[in-house]
């Protein structure tokens, strides 16, 4: 199954990376959900967007991606599934003119419907092309070790960031818009939806207690790599925590600064002590 390539490249990015995730035991069952902005140019290569399969209505409208395309998950599948078959549990829709309906194009067969958390998805997509027009990648999953923390470390969003930033180097230069941090609340709501947009206005990175994270790029292997970082650094938290020794040395305020100015990025105001 490995030499499987598909001939859209779109669709063989979504097969890889819901595999890799899969991998990393992040996406339990039908947990965790993608949506990739795809450029018409590009799916018109590939696919005949005159021949629409069913077109339904948005859980909220979203008048900002009129007519975009997006590739995404389907509702209910298993990331586990999609690289042997990605014409059912993949769909490939367009956002209707006014922006309240969307038109399946490719995929999502025997009556597939988008992911659950389409509202989370298109809400955020929407801040975050405020913010780059070059933006595209939403991923939503259940990265274990963020899950854990978010029951044992306080939820308040700065110290929050400040934890994450301290436990590997390297996470400062690769998050320095720090993470959002949600109420736990009920998902696929436009609730959640909302929430999250309004944190994807100023970082990449939001945490949904007890629940999972979700990363925005402008590749997939940004969206991945982000949450990938932060799981990372979960982890190591987790372990020191439960490591009888308690912590010997950690990187200070001090150093956390030198770093940001040798790499040249601007953390969140508020986080670190000058
Ligand atoms: O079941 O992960 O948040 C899919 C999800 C919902
Ligand atoms: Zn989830």
């Amino acid at each position: 199954m490995n030499g499987i390539r598909h001939e859209i490249p779109f669709v063989q990015e979504m097969m890889e990376v819901t595999r890799n995730m899969w991998q990393k035991g992040w996406d339990e069952r039908n947990g965790g959900n993608i949506s990739y902005l795809l450029p018409g140019t590009e799916v018109k290569k590939y696919m005949d967007v005159s021949d629409v399969k069913q077109t339904l209505p948005l859980p909220c409208p979203v008048q900002e991606l009129a007519e975009k395309y997006f590739i995404v998950t389907g509702t209910g599948k298993y990331f586990k599934n999609v690289f042997a078959n990605p014409e059912e549990n993949l769909g490939v829709i367009r956002i209707g003119e006014d922006g309240r309906t969307f038109d399946i194009i490719w995929g999502l067969k025997n009556d597939g419907r988008p992911t659950s958390e389409l509202a989370a998805h298109f809400m955020s997509h929407t801040e975050r092309l405020k913010k780059d027009p070059n933006h595209r990648v939403i991923i939503h999953n259940h990265a274990t070790h963020v899950l854990a923390m978010t029951f044992v470390h306080g939820l308040e969003e700065k110290a929050f960031t400040k934890t994450l930033w301290e436990m590997c180097t390297e996470c400062l230069v690769v998050f320095p818009d720090g993470v959002g941090v949600l109420p736990w609340l009920v998902p696929g709501t436009n609730e959640i939806g909302r929430a999250t947009a309004d944190k994807m206005k100023d970082c990449r990175i939001v945490i949904w207690p007890q629940h999972g994270i979700l990363g925005a790029g402008i590749t997939m292997d940004e969206a991945f790599g982000l949450i990938e970082t932060v799981e990372k650094a979960a982890e190591i938290y987790m372990l020191i925590h439960a490591h009888q020794g308690g912590i010997k040395q950690s990187i200070t305020d001090r150093q956390l600064l030198a770093l940001a100015k040798a790499f040249g990025v601007r953390p969140r105001a508020g986080v670190l002590q000058a």
